[in-house]
């Protein structure tokens, strides 16, 4: 696709020659974003249906946050903790109020919120439950994604993700997602002091575990004296259709983390929230990090949580994703490729039948390309279509139709 495009090409080899080769891309060259759109370096629109993998839920570059950033970052970006800024109180006020907790720990990325979580359900093992210094255990849910540091593939199932970086960290156990038999085994150990999971499994390929699972796996965690950490940095802030993934089953984690959206794609802002009997486990000094809760995230995070709020673009996810469900079902029923279509508000996947080397999937995500729609299949065989949540109607009816005109044709 990119050979006789010049731009796009010029691009590719640049990062082809300088690059690190991290990556798989589409061969696709963005330069502009507005809302559910993209566009490339040739001028081509695309309806991004990744959204930086949920990054960007209130729309690329929102004009609120353009103006927040602009106005922010001439003003005061950055002042480490070594001092106090007046943006961060705020900040932490409001998210606090928004999700219900006593306090919130800022950060920077989703993984770095996701060790800090860790780490702090370790310390209130100790120091709450008692657990012997050095013998805490962590439950993850095979299938996990939650970032590629050390720790974060530690706790991975993924071999991609995992192999060739050893040793790992110790004191991670991994159970089976979905099952809360095998949750009851490990938490008979008295060691256990969390479980952290995903409410919906994002790069595992939006897999969503049975109803009642959450709820289970809360009644589970208090009646052991366990802590639910749940990770939404994915699935939070509007993306399943309502304000957090857990709300589906009305189940408050012991510790929430956020990422990505919480800043609406802006920068890199992420966050732990806890109460105050996990979060003060924490002393001054014993956890930190240069930009965590600078002044411009503190200011663009405050306006990225009221504009999904005001826009309610958690009822938006719902009803758009409804729609885009039912879409997909009725191709479904017109092609012999689709095994299944998952997923809650705009947080979706389509898995495609018979392509274990994801051939099929990778030719479906380069004509939805050419076609002005980007997606990309994860392990494979599973495509993941998660828009901006601020799609019309209409948009959502437009992107539909390209995906049908795509899905359509290749069966032929
Ligand atoms: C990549 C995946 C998605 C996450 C959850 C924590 C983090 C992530 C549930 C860490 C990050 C990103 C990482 C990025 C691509 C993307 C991804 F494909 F890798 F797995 F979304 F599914 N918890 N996910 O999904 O947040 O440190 O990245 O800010 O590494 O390729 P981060």
């Amino acid at each position: 696709m990119s050979a006789t495009l010049p731009h796009t090409s010029h691009f590719i080899e640049l990062e082809e020659r300088y690059g690190a080769h991290n990556y798989h891309p589409l061969p696709v060259v963005l330069e502009k974003g507005q809302g559910p759109f993209l566009w490339d370096v040739e001028g081509k629109r695309y309806f991004d249906f990744l959204s930086a993998y949920s990054a960007v839920n209130q729309g690329h570059c929102h004009p609120r946050l353009v103006k927040v950033m602009a106005e922010q970052s001439a003003r005061l970006t950055l002042t480490s903790r070594a001092f106090h800024n007046n943006l961060l109180g705020p900040f932490e006020a409001y998210a606090t109020r928004y999700f219900g907790f006593d306090r919130l720990l800022p950060a920077n990325s989703g993984v770095e919120a996701c060790e800090a979580a860790v780490k702090l359900c370790r310390r209130w093992g100790y120091d709450i439950k008692g657990i012997p210094d050095g013998q805490a255990i962590v439950l993850f849910a095979a299938g996990n994604f939650w970032g590629r540091t050390l720790a974060a593939i530690s706790a991975s199932t993924d071999p991609s993700s995992k192999n060739g970086f050893g040793p790992f960290m110790p004191g991670f156990q991994i159970i089976p997602y979905n099952d809360l038999d095998a949750l009851d085994r490990a938490l008979s150990n008295p060691h256990v002091a969390g479980f952290m999971l995903e409410p919906i499994q994002g790069e595992a390929g939006v897999v969503v575990p049975d109803e009642g699972y959450l709820r289970g796996v809360r009644e589970k965690c208090d009646r052991a004296g366990v802590l639910m950490i749940a990770d939404e940095v994915q699935t939070g802030i509007g993306r399943t259709g309502k304000r957090l993934a857990c709300d589906h089953e009305e189940v408050r984690p012991d510790i929430l983390v956020l990422g990505k959206a919480l800043s609406g794609g802006m920068m890199p802002v992420s966050a732990v929230l806890a109460d105050d009997e996990v979060m003060l486990t924490i002393r001054p000094g014993e956890h930190g990090s240069t930009f965590g809760g600078n002044p411009l995230a503190c200011a663009v995070a405050l306006e990225a949580l009221k504009i999904v709020r005001e826009e309610a673009l958690d009822e938006r996810a719902d009803i758009l994703g409804q729609r885009f469900r039912q879409r997909m079902s009725d191709l479904q029923e017109q092609v012999d490729f689709i095994s299944c279509i998952r997923g809650k508000g705009l947080l979706n996947a389509v898995v495609i039948a018979g392509d274990p080397e994801g051939e099929v999937s990778w030719n479906l995500c380069l004509r939805l390309a050419e076609k002005g729609l980007l997606a990309k299949p994860t392990h494979g065989h599973i495509i993941r279509f998660a828009p901006p949540l601020v799609l019309t109607d209409s948009q959502m009816e437009e992107a539909c139709d390209i995906m049908a005109d795509v899905f359509l044709h290749f069966s032929a």
